[in-house]
């Protein structure tokens, strides 16, 4: 049997890691509560992209704009797709969201469902398309692309009537079929109220449980672009952490079960917030979070917001903060009038992207020599080395009884260190709840840190530089055997 299946590795380029799958003798373990899908793993993998909160509110100096403004005033003068794409690469960011619809219902793409679009703006003389040179920059330069297009549309005369949802489905359905694929469409959750709706100038509230027709809006979007993960307040694929300061609870269950305010069914724009930054221990669905903040206190750029540009420093504690919790870091990053990052802004980015390069480009756990209380089958497959192979698809895993092991590593140099990196092979499900990270030193064992949520990706930071050669993870909490892809140990380099 082994022989006839090594023949057959022999014929077919596998990767080592499929390889070392087909040859474990043992079963994995069985997967633990809900799932997440091929492509809420995939965007896990992601952990830091932007939103470009950019249309005509940057040129009126506004948050949201009431829907009456003249076309002409979006008229950015040296708008660069590419010098912005390249400002974020250098941040790290691995995708980027664009306001392709905001609020005041001014398209940045030559729709075909209004005029109140780009297309009379005096940009490029109305023959310009925002959305296709974000979207083509992002393509070349390997970010990814994604759509924000606002529910609500303070310009449409029809907002608030049944005729407005297939306008808004247009809408959509242009972004989705005409710019290549989306990584995440974003739908926020601000609903009704007053606005210019075509001269009415009054307030128009909204059942927000029904007026959009959630659930087939999304599975539009799904038809359209299958490999796209839908954001909203209650996913389907991704939630709102609750709150507009970037950072997800300590503890940051991928699994969520929401609830309305009221206690009932959520909706996008209905749901008791105080909840989605912890999420649902075991909850009913995989929905993990992500955390969108701005680089400055607005959203959209403003000339007296200049000064208040968010720090390399704050920009990384804002990533532990998210990205370190298993959740996602969904920075927004405002265009100025010209349709350029600004200076600070940018220069802000370019310094945090070096400190991520430098701090988690090499774990310094990388040669260590590893051994494990415990693995599964005594099979190799299972073997803690593979906590050390930079691939998030091989994992460490126990036998079904062993709950809490513990695996050590005996690193080849004393290494200096203050941050712990766990990532669990969440395919199986978010299985631990409570972990702590030990360092060697005169000659006994002493606390580095602890946690309790893992999922994709937890980051343990030690206010204090550790130097030693030996340290052990130690599971302290979980349910059923655990199964953990990653362990690194980071030097952070601001
Ligand atoms: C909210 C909007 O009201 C804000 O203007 C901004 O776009 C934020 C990201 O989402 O719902
Ligand atoms: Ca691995």
């Amino acid at each position: 049997m082994r022989s006839d299946r090594r023949a057959f590795l022999l014929s077919v380029p596998l990767s080592v890691s499929a390889a070392s799958r087909l040859l474990a003798r043992t079963p994995p373990p069985a997967p633990y509560g809900v799932l997440p899908s091929e492509r809420q793993i995939r965007w896990s993998e992601l952990e830091f992209y932007n939103f470009l909160h950019f249309t005509v509110n940057t040129f009126t100096d506004k948050e949201w704009g009431d829907g009456n403004e003249s076309p002409a005033v979006f008229n950015p003068t040296a708008f660069d797709a590419a010098e912005i794409i390249e400002v974020l690469k250098a941040a790290g960011s691995r995708g980027v969201i664009l306001t392709a619809k905001h609020h005041d219902g001014f398209c940045l793409w030559p729709t075909k469902t209004t005029d109140h679009s780009i297309r009379n703006s005096p940009y490029k003389n109305g023959k310009g398309d925002i959305v296709r040179e974000i979207a083509e920059a992002a393509g070349r330069h390997g970010l990814k692309f994604g759509v924000y297009c606002s529910p609500w549309d303070r310009n449409q005369a029809t907002y608030g009537t049944p005729q407005y949802l297939p306008i808004y489905r247009e809408q959509l359905r242009e972004l989705l079929t005409g710019y290549g694929p989306v990584f995440e469409v974003w739908h926020d959750g601000a609903n009704g109220g007053r606005g210019f709706y075509g001269g009415a100038n009054e307030t128009r509230t909204i059942d927000k449980q029904h007026y959009y027709d959630w659930p087939n809006t999304w599975k539009m979007e799904r038809e359209l672009q299958p490999d796209a993960a839908i954001f909203s307040d209650v996913g389907p694929d991704i939630r709102w952490v609750g709150n507009e300061k970037g950072i997800a609870g300590e503890t940051c269950w991928a699994t969520y079960t929401p609830r309305s305010a009221s206690g009932g069914p959520a909706a996008p724009g209905d749901v008791d917030e105080k909840e989605a930054p912890t999420g649902t221990r075991s909850g009913r669905l995989w929905m993990p979070a992500e955390c969108d903040v701005s680089i400055r206190p607005g959203w959209f750029w403003h000339e007296s917001e200049n000064g208040k540009v968010k720090t390399p420093r704050e920009l990384l504690d804002l990533y532990y903060e998210s990205a370190g919790r298993g959740a996602s870091f969904l920075l927004n990053v405002p265009p100025d009038r010209r349709g350029l990052i600004s200076e600070t802004d940018a220069a802000s980015l370019r310094a945090f992207g070096q400190a991520l390069r430098s701090t988690f480009g090499s774990n310094l756990a990388g040669g260590a020599r590893v051994s494990a209380s415990n693995v599964r089958g005594n099979d190799r497959a299972y073997g803690p080395h593979n906590l050390l192979d930079g691939d998030r698809a091989t994992y460490w895993a126990t036998d079904d009884s062993i709950t809490t092991p513990t695996v050590t590593f005996d690193l080849e140099h004393p290494a200096t260190f203050n941050l712990v990196r766990l990532r669990e092979h969440i395919a199986l499900g978010q299985r631990v709840a409570g972990f702590a990270v030990q360092v060697w030193r005169d000659n006994r064992w002493s606390d580095f840190g602890k946690g309790t949520s893992v999922g994709s990706g937890r980051i343990v930071r030690s206010q204090t530089l550790v130097t030693t050669a030996r340290v052990r993870l130690l599971i302290t909490d979980s349910p059923v055997s655990p199964a953990l892809s990653e362990f690194g140990l980071f030097y952070e380099r601001l």
